[in-house]
């Protein structure tokens, strides 16, 4: 630490942000998972963890939200090359069963089963990584992949302690499995809002949903969902954007965990991402609806940050994926 300047340029140690610490040193563990092995429209975020990695180097060191932010302890997990090698086989493997979808001929069976079954291992694998960080009194922050990622380390906070979901996403994520994929990115709450540690569901920002989706929020008591079109009428009709975070905020309980879906923002802040969708917050209302929940006296126990996709010739969705990874780390400091 007594090395470490926060006003020279990073050094590209394989390090977020080339900070110092390692993740036995941290308080808070970047959980890098480069999978994307059911993504259906385009892929390319199990490229999102590198390509954020190589963007953070070039941040500066400081956040409106925490003092002395270097000064945060934020260490890098180790990314196992089997996962990378796993999620290219699996992928080529889910890709025959969309096109099969796609052309209307029986779905592959066999691949099928193969996905989910390989999937289930690497959630479970996930899990127990995310679960010994935790047991060193560590908090997690999940780097994708698409959003399916996060359902590992979700679970092993859910095994440890009880809590509220904050989510932002163009899409609400509610579908039982998708294109017959158990573990689908587009599945992911449906498996999350089954956990009984998870008290709330409260989605932001939802724009593109399926009708039986619409339905299981109508329905279900544990979700609240505040719809784009909502939003933006309230906004249109004079009501501060703060005011609607408190509204936003309300049914969360004292911990709260965050997931963040890329594409929840504008698509003009992630444009590489795999399904974008037109509207969504704007980048400073997205921190203050996080700096309501601490407000409201509300801490954060956990987070994840999914679906940044480079851009072909472009850094700039890391580049915004490694500064909005920053601050949520700064909100993960107690
Ligand atoms: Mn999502």
């Amino acid at each position: 630490m007594t090395e470490f300047d926060p006003n020279l340029v990073a050094v590209k140690n394989g390090q977020f942000f080339g900070l110092p610490y390692s993740p036995e040193d941290a308080a808070i563990v970047v959980l890098p998972l480069p999978w994307d092995v059911t993504t259906s429209y385009r892929d390319g975020t199990s490229r999102g963890p590198r390509a954020v990695l190589d963007a953070s180097y070039q941040l500066d060191f400081f956040s409106p939200y925490r003092a002395e932010a270097w000064k945060t302890r934020i260490g890098t997990a180790p990314i196992p090359p089997s996962w990378l090698e796993k999620n290219i086989e699996l992928r080529a493997k889910a890709k025959k069963v969309i096109e099969a979808l796609e052309d209307g001929a029986p779905s592959p069976q066999k691949l099928l089963e193969e996905v989910n079954r390989e999937g289930a291992a690497f959630h479970a694998a996930t899990e127990a990584a995310a679960a010994k960080w935790l047991s060193a009194d560590k908090k997690v922050l999940t780097l994708g992949g698409d959003h399916s990622v996060s359902l590992g380390p979700i679970r092993a906070l859910a095994a440890r302690q009880k809590f509220s979901v904050l989510h932002i996403d163009a899409h609400a994520d509610l579908r039982v499995a998708y294109e017959g994929f158990e573990h689908s990115h587009a599945s992911i709450m449906h498996h999350v809002k089954e956990l009984p540690s998870v008290e709330k569901l409260v989605q932001v920002g939802l724009r593109d949903l399926s009708p039986d989706e619409h339905q299981e929020i109508a329905r279900n008591e544990k979700i609240t969902a505040h719809f784009d079109w909502d939003l933006r009428r309230a906004t249109a009709s004079g009501t501060a954007w703060n005011e609607q975070c408190k509204r936003i905020v309300e049914p969360l309980g004292r911990e709260v965990y965050l997931s963040v879906d890329i594409d929840g923002l504008d698509p003009r802040y992630c444009p590489g991402t795999g399904t974008p969708v037109p509207g969504g917050l704007e980048y400073w209302e997205f921190f203050a609806l996080l700096e309501e929940v601490e407000r409201s006296g509300r801490r954060f126990v956990g987070a994840d940050l999914v679906e940044v996709a480079p851009s072909k010739d472009s850094e700039w969705d890391a580049n915004v994926g490694a500064r909005i990874l920053f601050q949520l780390c700064q909100f993960l400091r107690s």
